[in-house]
């Protein structure tokens, strides 16, 4: 172990126990690609170009309603949080920026944080800002809203928030800031609809007026959930037409756990490229709700599905750039492992859906041949295409296994004696 991270020479000898399976590998499936006439090195080159932020609140273990067991060696602060991000960065080289959560991880001097996340080889992505959560100290109480508050003062103190948070992030080089608010009704009535909404957009636009000009504002909608008769920005509607209502700068973010069930998210995501506004993703996977469990540990083929859409976009549209973040609740696995998981997960969806055969796709839609179009989909997603993966990473310096090689090191033993348990099982949803 190093200052950061592990060495990378302990990583080449874990490395060297499967390198010659992975070639092998590599070049079986490049044969069996090159028969379809797709170039397994061009693949490669994108999924190694593809990048996924890592949340910093996902590094703690999380937790529900009713409580949360603390794992081992946790990070007790932003600095313990980048250390683990780096190593998640280095054994993966998916994951080379970090998303911020504002208050949870201010500290007094941005300067140092961006050297410390810097010299780790981490950028840092979007700012999430907080009014969904009452602050130590806060004059006005988020209890009935924020953003949206019949109080004038509430809200004027909410969008103060954000733009220290765009303060905040100039300072670490962020580029982008992420409004999710917890705002809503817990019954019928409580609230005026189209009221809130206004006093909503209002706040909004000052927001978006201290924006940056090269900065992004992302919007966040949510089915359900700290408010559960209505949410404020309860759907992609919503989400659209605040886009769209405040300008160019304005995208909206899709959270993969934050519509009902039944709902088709990749044609969301369609819509969405299709209206110009998408911003980005927080990744994870759910079965019921926002569950915030693993990416691609429920649903994969809805992932994949996604991606299809992505790589569509990406074929047609030029700087398609969405920014990609995971946005999971580690309760009962060890973050690291999770959030290396989930972002291979997502590379393993997007390398498949670049496999996708556009022409053939194309050609089944225009003669309606629907079991085609479906078998030109699933022939992409049965591909196993882990070598590409494994490869990517091996050539870049990342691990074969990055699981196995961070079980092997002791890092997380090891932490846990630098940091020691704060103790107790807190309840919390994060
Ligand atoms: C809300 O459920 C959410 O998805 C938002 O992105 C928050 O900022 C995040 O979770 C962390 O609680
Ligand atoms: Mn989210």
């Amino acid at each position: 172990m190093t200052d950061f991270g592990l060495d990378i020479n302990y990583i080449a000898e874990q490395n060297k126990l499967a390198v010659q399976n992975v070639k092998n590998d590599y070049d079986n499936l490049g044969e069996k690609l090159a028969r379809q006439n797709i170039d397994i090195e061009a693949v490669k080159a994108q999924i190694q170009k593809f990048a996924v932020a890592i949340p910093s609140w996902g590094v703690g273990t999380g937790g529900t309603r009713f409580a949360r067991f603390p794992g081992i060696g946790e990070p007790r602060n932003i600095f313990e949080k980048l250390d683990d991000c780096c190593l998640i960065q280095q054994l993966t080289q998916a994951t080379p920026s970090v998303s911020l959560h504002i208050p949870w991880d201010k500290v007094d001097d941005p300067s140092e944080l961006k050297q410390y996340g810097n010299v780790r080889g981490l950028a840092f992505d979007a700012m999430n800002s907080n009014t969904f959560q009452d602050q130590e100290g806060q004059k006005h109480s988020y209890k009935f809203g924020s953003l949206s508050h019949v109080d004038k003062a509430t809200r004027e103190q909410a969008v103060a928030h954000n733009i220290d948070c765009i303060e905040f992030g100039e300072k670490l080089g962020s580029k982008a800031l992420t409004v999710w608010i917890g705002d809503g009704s817990n019954f019928p009535g409580q609230v005026n609809f189209a009221k809130s909404f206004d006093r909503y957009i209002e706040s909004m636009r000052k927001i978006y007026a201290a924006l940056p000009d090269d900065w992004k504002l992302f919007t966040e909608h949510k089915i359900y959930e700290p408010a559960f008769y209505s949410t404020l920005m309860q759907d992609w509607g919503t989400n659209l037409m605040t886009a769209l209502e405040l300008g160019d700068k304005a995208h909206c973010l899709v959270d993969l756990g934050h519509h009902a069930p039944t709902v088709n998210i990749e044609m969301i995501v369609s819509r969405l490229v299709q209206a110009g506004k998408l911003g980005g993703f927080h990744f994870n996977d759910s079965k019921y709700g926002d569950d915030d469990l693993d990416s691609g540990s429920i649903n994969p083929y809805q992932l994949f599905l996604v991606f299809n859409e992505l790589v569509e976009a990406e074929n047609n549209i030029a700087n398609f750039n969405p920014m990609n973040m995971i946005d999971q609740s580690h309760n009962v696995t060890d973050p690291i492992e999770s959030l290396m998981t989930s972002a291979m997960e997502i590379q393993r969806a997007y390398a498949q859906a670049l496999l996708v055969n556009r022409t053939n796709l194309e050609a089944a839609q225009n003669t309606n041949d629907a079991l085609r179009a479906s078998e030109t989909l699933k022939q992409a997603y049965r591909t196993d295409v882990e070598p590409i993966l494994a490869m990517a990473r091996l050539d870049l310096g990342g691990a074969i296994d990055p699981v196995s090689t961070y079980r092997v090191s002791g890092y997380r033993t090891q932490k846990a004696k630098e940091r020691p348990s704060t103790g107790g099982s807190s309840s919390g949803i994060i």
